[in-house]
């Protein structure tokens, strides 16, 4: 009955989240090949069950607060502290600024965590990425998440490109050279 409330509130929420810049997602949600710009957030609320992020990468913040799988994905702020007893947040293939200390220290009473050996901490991002204080998130050829991933199960970048090349990189977008993608050829962004 609770939780049946909680995400009636959710629903009608939504917008106001919306407006808030948060992504929020709902019971069983895939959210995928997304990036999300600092000071945003994307949060899995209590009783959002079943919920996989996949090929995102968040330069805001990613606020769990149910059990959650997380695939190849790079995250620059981890909120863990709704993730209470009997939950956990499963990270495959993923990259973070910060350290698994720092991020283990915001787990609610009772939460977990599982870090895959794929998974990278201490990302430096002023190298790790082409331009990341302009936003290009391509990766450089020296990246640390270049040929660092596994299978997770993407056939596709966040360009559109067939993965892997080489070996699976971690994050959305797959190093293939020349440090731009195709939104500068479709949008004049980058
Ligand atoms: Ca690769």
């Amino acid at each position: 009955m609770i939780k049946k409330l909680f995400i009636t509130l959710l629903i009608l929420l939504l917008p106001v989240w919306s407006v808030l810049g948060a992504d929020v997602l709902g019971i069983g949600n895939i959210f995928k090949y997304m990036l999300i710009s600092e000071g945003e957030t994307v949060q899995v609320p209590e009783g959002a069950t079943g919920c996989t992020i996949h090929d995102v990468g968040i330069r805001g913040t990613l606020d769990l607060d149910e059990t959650v799988t997380v695939k190849n994905t790079w995250v620059t702020t981890v909120d863990l502290a709704g993730v209470e007893t009997a939950e956990t947040a499963t990270f495959n293939n993923c990259a973070f600024e910060q350290t698994e200390i720092a991020i283990d220290a915001t787990l609610g009473v009772g939460g977990a965590t599982s870090f895959d050996a794929q998974c990278q901490f201490s990302i430096t991002t002023a190298t790790a990425f082409v331009d990341y204080a302009g936003a290009n998130y391509h990766l450089n050829a020296s990246s640390p998440l270049r040929d660092a991933g596994e299978d997770t199960g993407a056939d596709t970048d966040l360009d559109g490109i067939t993965t892997p090349i080489g070996l699976y990189d971690i994050g959305p977008y797959e190093y293939r050279g020349g440090g731009k993608g195709r939104h500068a050829f479709l949008f004049g962004i980058w």
